[in-house]
């Protein structure tokens, strides 16, 4: 009896404990990750909606403050607009699992005004699930409005990622969250450098605008408009004081991070940046220790300011040993976010101080700072290759490359008839305040097909397609567009050598590669600008020297204005992979183009069922013309025969 009894209690006693282990840590995928388990299947369910911030579900938010933590409450900074948010939230639901979990997420496309989405997954490299990309009209066609599409795929490799709409401007509208894959013990190299790995300690910081994107893009194209950011977020928050609230104390309403002394923090960062808005992070009187970027492991890299580009990712471990108070997180935007800044508050618990933290005036006199934009290299500058990967390089890559491609980056002064008509306002015929330059790769405007090139490879309209035989020495003094798509073989070393001319703006474009990470073998910013004659030139006469030891290894990186960088990667995941600029504006006016890795038949398993989409052109359209042709031929023939009659 008395056995049984206990047996009763014990069991309830693990039953309590598990339920508020759930309840606590939400998804079940999200738990410790053991070598030799089982993976999970891990389901999600995403509803894409037309949404508002600071709607009525956010009561008196921020009177109260409890008002703003309210399910469905999308408090943002306080400023009300409308947005496109997954399942009412900002960011969207995080997606936790351990490496090589299923994932498998059912997206319902929600949206009022019958745009078309998908969802690409930052970071994955969908090896033999390629279909499941999430690139409209290369790997899919877009998810139509009031219908629904299922994400199946593995969760490789492992690292902090993220997701996002790749779809229009649905990402810096709201629709983004993490995707974070942890690994093993056995297989963390770092895991005996902090103690704590949780999703409270995931940020994804962004630039935030007080307007729906379109309606900024197109003032921006079309007319005088302004292309910089209102605001930042970190994980969906900002200060409230300067739209919405006069509270004397709105540091309530920011993003916190509570921490225990003496213990240390696995933190991951992603840039959800939309315009040209690197991210300057700094935390008051504490060091990061850099430790991972992109998924990648890094030797350990200590710094007090680091620096994210758009879509990068960057993990450091924080050692809560300061005096227990709250401190500053701080967000500096650069660039075309200049003049705003962001913070977060890094609270230790046992400090009693639920006030606003007292500001320190600098985390350190000597900053060293990781990631640098178009700075030049020193003792305590660094570019993002002062980064060593826990790795050798493999063997295969050491080699000499198979492909070396050379892909150059700028705005151009050209006509495109998107934004410009060469009669009515020309670009060179009109005040610059209404200039819009076109960003493009190697002189080439990225055309969408009108069908996914991986899945629909048949329907492809030749006409439109161009590759590096058509596209190579293309001249900017007439605009070009095409359907960019550089065919490489199987299982080759691929060099890209990635240039950004610095002619037209003191720039610099975030890079994404789908489907593959590469080696960052060489980064150097010479001067202001460079020429492909002087990239060759360089290149060709040896004078870049490659780092093949240990070199940092990257999904996403930003290209030096008027510099250069050399990437290696091996062609091994056949595919149809874009290779694009990661900024809203700058992808969505054609800074683009796609490696298609391989050939059809070496891509297996898409579903015979998968969706279809294209032009609807073809003979019914001639048949229209034809019969306009003859009516216009009988009106003719009618009109002979009434003069005819007139003059007998
Ligand atoms: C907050 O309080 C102020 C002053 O009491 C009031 O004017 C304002 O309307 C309130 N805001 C909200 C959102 O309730
Ligand atoms: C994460 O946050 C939740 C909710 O605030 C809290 O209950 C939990 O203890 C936190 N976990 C860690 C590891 O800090
Ligand atoms: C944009 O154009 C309008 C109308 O021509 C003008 O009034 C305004 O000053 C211009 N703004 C800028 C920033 O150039
Ligand atoms: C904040 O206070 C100012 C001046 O008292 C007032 O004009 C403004 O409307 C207030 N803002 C809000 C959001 O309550
Ligand atoms: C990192 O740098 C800071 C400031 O220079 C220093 O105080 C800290 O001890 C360093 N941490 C490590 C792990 O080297
Ligand atoms: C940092 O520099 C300032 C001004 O140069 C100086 O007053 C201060 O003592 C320095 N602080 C530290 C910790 O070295
Ligand atoms: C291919 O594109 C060209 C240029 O837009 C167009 O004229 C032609 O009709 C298209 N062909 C097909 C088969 O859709
Ligand atoms: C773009 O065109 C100009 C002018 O013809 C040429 O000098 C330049 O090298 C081209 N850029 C690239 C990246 O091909
Ligand atoms: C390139 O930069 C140099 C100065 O560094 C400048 O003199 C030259 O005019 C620039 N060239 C172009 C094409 O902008
Ligand atoms: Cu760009």
């Amino acid at each position: 009896m008395a056995d049984k009894k206990k047996y009763r209690a014990v069991i309830s006693g693990l039953l309590v404990v598990t339920l508020l282990f759930l309840l606590a840590n939400g998804h079940p995928c999200d738990r410790q990750c053991e070598t030799n388990r089982q993976p999970m299947t891990c389901e999600y369910d995403f509803v894409i909606e037309w949404y508002a911030t600071m709607s009525k579900a956010c009561f008196d938010c921020p009177n109260v403050t409890l008002d703003c933590q309210r399910e469905h409450c999308i408090a943002a900074d306080g400023f009300p607009r409308a947005g496109t948010f997954v399942n009412r939230k900002l960011p969207g639901p995080s997606i936790v699992v351990c490496h090589n979990d299923k994932i498998i997420v059912r997206v319902s496309n929600k949206l009022d005004n019958s745009e078309g989405t998908t969802i690409h997954w930052h970071g994955i490299h969908q090896r033999d699930s390629q279909w499941m990309d999430g690139v409209p009209m290369i790997t899919q066609c877009p998810i139509p409005s009031h219908t629904s599409f299922t994400y199946r795929f593995t969760a490789n490799p492992s690292g902090t990622h993220w997701w996002h709409s790749h779809s229009g401007f649905h990402r810096s509208d709201g629709v983004a969250g993490p995707l974070v894959v942890r690994t093993s013990q056995e297989d963390n190299p770092h895991s005996a450098l902090y103690d704590v790995d949780s999703d409270n300690f995931t940020v994804m910081i962004g630039d935030w605008l007080h307007q729906t994107t379109i309606e900024k893009f197109v003032q921006h194209h079309h007319s005088n408009g302004s292309n910089k950011g209102e605001n930042i977020l970190i994980n969906g928050r900002g200060d409230f004081s300067l739209y919405a609230s006069n509270l004397t104390d709105y540091s309530t309403l920011l993003t916190r991070f509570n921490v225990e002394s003496g213990l240390r923090y696995r933190f991951r960062i992603i840039s959800n940046a939309a315009v040209f808005c690197p991210f300057q992070l700094t935390i008051d009187q504490h060091s990061m220790l850099v430790i991972s970027t992109d998924g990648n492991d890094v030797e350990p890299f200590n710094v007090t300011s680091l620096v994210i580009h758009g879509g990068e990712r960057f993990d450091f471990v924080l050692t809560a040993n300061q005096n227990p108070l709250s401190y500053w997180f701080r967000v500096q935007g650069l660039a075309d976010c200049k003049l705003s800044s962001q913070k977060a508050i890094l609270r230790y618990v046992s400090s009693l101080d639920e006030l606003k933290p007292t500001s320190f005036p600098l985390p350190f006199n000597d900053t060293v700072e990781l990631n640098s934009l178009n700075k030049a290299k020193s003792e305590n500058v660094h570019y993002v290759t002062a980064l060593r990967s826990v790795v050798k390089l493999d063997e295969k890559m050491r080699d000499s490359p198979d492909e070396v491609h050379f892909i150059g980056l700028d705005f151009k002064k050209v006509d495109n008839p998107r934004f410009h008509h060469p009669n009515y306002y020309p670009i060179k015929g009109i005040s610059r305040g209404n200039h819009l330059y076109s960003p493009q790769l190697n002189n080439i405007t990225f055309l969408s097909p009108p069908s996914p090139v991986l899945t629909q490879f048949a329907d492809a309209n030749s006409s439109l397609m161009c590759d590096s035989s058509t596209g190579e020495n293309v001249p900017d003094t007439e605009f070009r567009e095409c359907s960019h798509v550089i065919n490489m073989k199987k299982d080759r070393l691929v060099e890209l050598v990635i240039f950004d001319e610095g002619v037209i703006f003191d720039a610099g474009h975030p890079m994404h590669l789908h489907g593959y990470n590469f080696a960052v073998i060489a980064m150097e910013r010479p001067g202001q600008n460079i020429s492909l004659h002087q990239v060759k030139q360089l290149y060709e006469s040896g004078s870049i020297r490659f780092n093949l030891d240990q070199p940092v290894i990257k999904d996403s990186v930003i290209i030096p204005d008027g510099g250069y960088i050399v990437a290696r990667f091996i062609t091994d995941n056949p595919g149809v992979w874009v290779f694009h600029c990661h900024l809203s504006f700058h992808v969505e006016a054609g800074m683009s183009m796609a490696f298609k890795v391989g050939d059809e038949e070496d891509v297996r398993g898409i579903p015979r069922n998968f969706p279809k989409c294209g032009d609807w052109t073809g003979g019914s359209g001639n048949a229209v013309s034809l019969q306009y042709k003859s009516s216009q031929a009988l009106l003719l023939i009618i009109l002979m025969l009434v003069t005819l009659y007139k003059l007998a």
